[in-house]
């Protein structure tokens, strides 16, 4: 039977996606899928490298965050090289910067290990919060 997911099926995201400018802070490997604390740890560790790597004149990685119906993709900006390639049900959890408003981590599934992406979106990331979040994908 078609028990697939109707509601993303007729979301945006359906065929060419849609496409975010953002930059790459960082990816760091967690032991865990979720956790507030550890997202929490990871992100300010991040966050402190961000900080050094200023210090010293280096920038964030510039990117393409491409959002489809399955997959999120992360391209590198300039080449459209795809950096990483995300399977939607792979990601368990997402977590907003309080922070910041344009900024927001995952933590990706590959196999047996996790890795937390640490991404700033170069606009607010309230709408692709909502967006990626299946039970608000669903329009009128
Ligand atoms: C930049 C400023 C930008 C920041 C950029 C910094 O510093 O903080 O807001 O981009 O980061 O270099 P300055 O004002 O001294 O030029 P984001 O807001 O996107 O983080 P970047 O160099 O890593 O791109």
């Amino acid at each position: 039977g078609n028990s697939g997911t109707p509601a993303v099926a007729i979301s945006r995201f359906h065929g060419d996606g849609v496409r975010y400018q953002a930059k790459l802070i960082g990816v760091d490997p967690v032991p865990d899928s979720q956790g507030g604390k550890m997202c929490w740890d990871s992100m300010m560790k991040l966050k402190g490298m961000e900080i050094a790597a200023r210090r010293q004149g280096k920038h964030k990685k510039r990117v393409w965050l491409k959002v489809f119906s399955t997959s999120l993709k992360i391209l590198d900006d300039r080449s459209g090289a795809v950096l990483h390639d995300h399977d939607i049900c792979r990601i368990s959890s997402l977590t907003k910067d309080e922070t910041d408003p344009r900024a927001l981590a995952y933590v990706y599934q590959n196999e047996d290990s996790y890795c937390l992406f640490y991404i700033k979106m170069a606009n607010m990331v309230r709408p692709l919060c909502h967006t990626t979040e299946k039970s608000d994908v669903r329009r009128k």
